[in-house]
């Protein structure tokens, strides 16, 4: 019998990546409470989260990660620099960090976001964590495949095709991939620009994903549950990640939330839904990263006017000038006819599980699904880049509990109006919102006694706790 063990969890300190895997380290903690955990991240990406919890999980400073928090330097090429410097030896050294904070009790299992894939070389098992979504990193194990299969510039006419040669793929369209083939990456206009910029970045990171994470991973959780794909995507998923444990949705793992994650809610949004009616509230997020181009946002504001329902808007204050004149007037006020609150944050979970929510308008993150699919709420998608284009496909194909707009066309003030009043209400919404429901409930049953993901969990747990002396 050797030491007790000292997991190292290090996260991806960009968008809200870090706080996804600190629920995987609270509930890896809360399971193993003899063993160590030392949650390495940048200092700013640990400023933006909660205080460490429980007691045997601390938080570790990367050694000059401040680098790479510096507001001035775009987003992309932060990330860019915090990769190669995590690669070069980076990673290295905050794991000597962890090894120095625990007393000199050596690193004996390194639990890592899937884009810190240089894990796979740090010389101890690496257990990784998905936060995107899991068809996305099918397709991107499956991407040498389908470039053979489609050329690797394909006609834009040929967006609609679907990928049913690919195992598990069947349901989504070139156009869904995570990678882009039609208008490829630094390809035809695509030069600058921080969007261009940020899409080379990822793709970088993601294909090295796609090649580690099958090879090096010792086990690979995902943020779904078990039975919520159909046979032949699960049988996929399986062969392509054969140490794949479907664990989620991380935030219903025992002990992930904060300590008390519902009090976070400066901005009084909780309050204001309880004076709201059951399944008649809209909620508005576009998530950590994405942004509406200034005309799409107003369009957006006006859609949501229009629909008449009432509408909380989780919006970045930057954003708040760009809205049509007036539009904020009206924000908090209770006796409107037409009452609204745009706050800068939200407590997204809360207020996905709250009875007066009815319809979430979301980027289709692959967090956000898996919220909204925990809460029972429909769902309008409006995706931008990543997984999120197959994501939104999953909600309204595969599961088919809400729509989704088309990432290539901006979306109108008619669409939005017409996508939240169909959810809200009407035949088509009453068929989305009781698919919802049932997702709801198999989503809670795999936390119930003897679901699917509290299974793979213990198996998980067993994997990155196991005595390696
Ligand atoms: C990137 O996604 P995002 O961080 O933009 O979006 P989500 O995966 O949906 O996660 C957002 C999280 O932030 C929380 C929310 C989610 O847990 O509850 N949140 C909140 O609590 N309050 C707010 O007002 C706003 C957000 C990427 F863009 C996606 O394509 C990937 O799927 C994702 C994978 O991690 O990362």
């Amino acid at each position: 019998m050797g030491s007790p063990p000292h997991v190292a969890v290090v996260a991806f300190p960009f968008s809200s990546h870090a706080a996804k895997l600190l629920m995987v380290a609270r509930a890896l903690a809360t399971a193993a409470p003899s063993a160590t955990f030392s949650f390495i991240s940048t200092a700013a990406s640990l400023a933006r989260l909660p205080a460490a919890a429980p007691s045997n999980l601390r938080y570790v400073e990367a050694p000059s990660g401040g680098a790479f928090d510096e507001v001035g330097i775009p987003a992309w090429r932060r990330m860019e620099l915090f990769v190669e410097a995590a690669e070069a030896g980076g990673l290295r050294q905050a794991l000597e960090a962890a090894r120095a904070a625990a007393g000199g009790a050596a690193v004996s299992c390194v639990v890592g976001d899937t884009f810190m894939s240089m894990a796979g070389d740090a010389g101890v098992p690496w257990v990784a964590v998905l936060t995107g979504g899991p068809c996305a990193l099918l397709a991107q194990v499956s991407e040498d495949a389908i470039r053979k299969d489609m050329g690797d510039h394909v006609a834009p006419s040929r967006g609609d095709e679907p990928l049913t040669s690919h195992p598990g793929l069947g349901m989504y369209r070139v156009r869904d991939l995570p990678f882009d083939m039609m208008h490829p990456v630094g390809g035809g206009g695509g030069g600058g620009g921080d969007g261009a910029n940020m899409n080379r970045v990822i793709t970088t990171i993601i294909r090295r994903v796609a090649r580690r994470v099958p090879r090096y991973a010792t086990a690979v959780a995902l943020n779904a549950f078990p039975g919520l794909y159909p046979q032949d995507v699960s049988a996929a998923l399986s062969d392509a990640l054969p140490s794949a444990l479907l664990i989620g949705p991380y935030h219903l793992l025992p002990g992930a939330a904060a300590p008390s994650p519902d009090d976070d809610d400066p901005h009084g949004c909780l309050a204001w839904l309880a004076r709201r009616g059951a399944g008649t509230v809209a909620y508005v997020c576009f998530g950590t990263v994405a942004a509406l181009p200034p005309d799409e946002l107003r369009e957006l504001a006006s859609g949501l006017e229009a629909s008449g329902a009432p509408f909380l808007w989780s919006l970045p204050e930057a954003a708040w000038p760009l809205l049509p004149p007036g539009f904020l007037k009206a924000t908090d006020d209770d006796d409107s006819s037409r009452p609204r609150l745009v706050v800068p944050w939200a407590p997204q979970g809360a207020v996905l599980r709250h009875q007066a929510v009815g319809a979430f308008v979301t980027h289709s993150g692959w967090g956000s699904v898996v919220e909204g699919m925990a809460g029972g709420v429909p769902m309008a998608c409006r995706p931008f880049f990543g997984d999120q284009m197959m994501n939104a496909r999953d909600v309204a194909r595969l599961w088919c509990f809400g729509t989704a707009f088309d990432h290539d066309t901006p979306m109108t003030r008619d669409g939005v109006a017409a996508a939240v009043v169909a959810l809200l209400k009407g035949e088509e919404g009453a068929r989305m919102r009781a698919r919802a429901r049932e997702l709801q409930s198999r989503t809670l049953e795999a936390f119930g006694p003897d679901g699917g993901s509290v299974n793979n969990f213990r198996k998980f747990v067993d994997i990155v706790c196991a005595d390696r002396a």
